[in-house]
């Protein structure tokens, strides 16, 4: 542990005394978690709230990290990134959850705590837009141009420059706990040990910020158009990927890749959907972010 960090330490181990959802594993960089209160919330304390849609949420204090790694092309230069505060769901969007909200549920393998699939990009973004309509905040789309107003409190997708500093909760190596691909059985379903399917949200070990599920079972949706090129451009602070592209982010691996896939660096992509055509992977999913 760093020694600038270790007032901050100190706070997270305060706060997963608190809460019982996050472990201690790494340092957190920056600032402490900053507790907020909205009258749409129901329980909100010591950064993990639980919302209106009763989706378990938990706050990513703001900070500065390291992004990327030398191990692919599209994931250098590692460079240093600034992010703001922003909440996070706990788990992956699972399938009672969207179909609740959705009317309908798209995934091929059926389980009501497992991760919604076959989830496109566009799927995801009205997901989100409904969601912050029926907790009465702004959504945060134009579904006509897929437009995101960051500046709304309702939900969106996480930008992966938020992904990846909420994946790595502090850590500086290729997963989200310190330690080697090992390790990662006990933190994420992946190849080895998912028997080619997902799981229920949840089981496995969170990492320091309370977060399940961010490597492995499926992959995750992110705000970002992707461009191989794009970290060696990318604003120092709070980037939100390129303006535009032909396929957009995805993160985390999933049950059916490798460790080596299952990092919180390892960069991915697909075409977000936008003809209906256009149907999904049974391994990708999302979570939502918001203010
Ligand atoms: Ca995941």
């Amino acid at each position: 542990m760093q020694s600038g960090h270790l007032a901050l330490g100190m706070l997270l181990t305060t706060l997963w005394m608190v809460t019982g959802c996050a472990e201690r594993r790494s340092t957190v960089p920056a600032e402490p978690p900053a507790t907020t209160s909205s009258p749409e919330n129901e329980n909100e304390s010591a950064g993990q709230a639980t919302t209106a849609g009763a989706i378990p949420m938990v706050m990513i204090p703001g900070g500065q990290f390291t992004m990327g790694s030398d191990g692919q092309q599209d994931a250098s230069p590692p460079h240093t990134v600034t992010i703001s505060p922003f909440h996070m769901d706990c788990n992956e969007v699972t399938q009672e959850a969207y179909e609740q909200l959705m009317g309908h549920n798209p995934s091929r393998r059926v389980g009501a705590r497992n991760p919604v699939e076959r989830v496109r990009w566009t799927d995801a973004l009205k997901f989100c837009n409904a969601r912050s309509i029926q907790e009465g905040r702004k959504p945060c789309y134009d579904t006509a141009t897929w437009a995101c107003d960051f500046a709304a409190d309702g939900y969106r997708l996480p930008t992966e420059a938020e992904w990846e500093y909420a994946c790595r909760a502090g850590s500086t190596g290729d997963y989200s706990f310190e330690g080697g691909a090992e390790r990662l059985a006990d933190h994420a379903w992946f190849r080895d040990n998912a028997r080619r399917k997902h799981h229920p949200v949840g089981q496995k070990t969170p990492n320091a910020f309370g977060l399940y599920d961010m490597l492995g079972n499926v992959r995750e949706w992110c705000h970002d158009w992707y461009a191989v090129d794009y970290y060696g451009q990318s604003p120092a602070t709070d980037p939100r990927g390129p303006a535009a592209g032909e396929k957009t982010v995805l993160r985390g691996g999933a049950f059916s890749g490798s460790a080596d896939s299952c990092t919180c660096w390892a960069r991915y992509c697909d075409e977000p959907g936008f003809a209906d055509a256009c149907v999904a992977s049974d391994d990708y999913g999302f979570r939502c972010v918001r203010k």
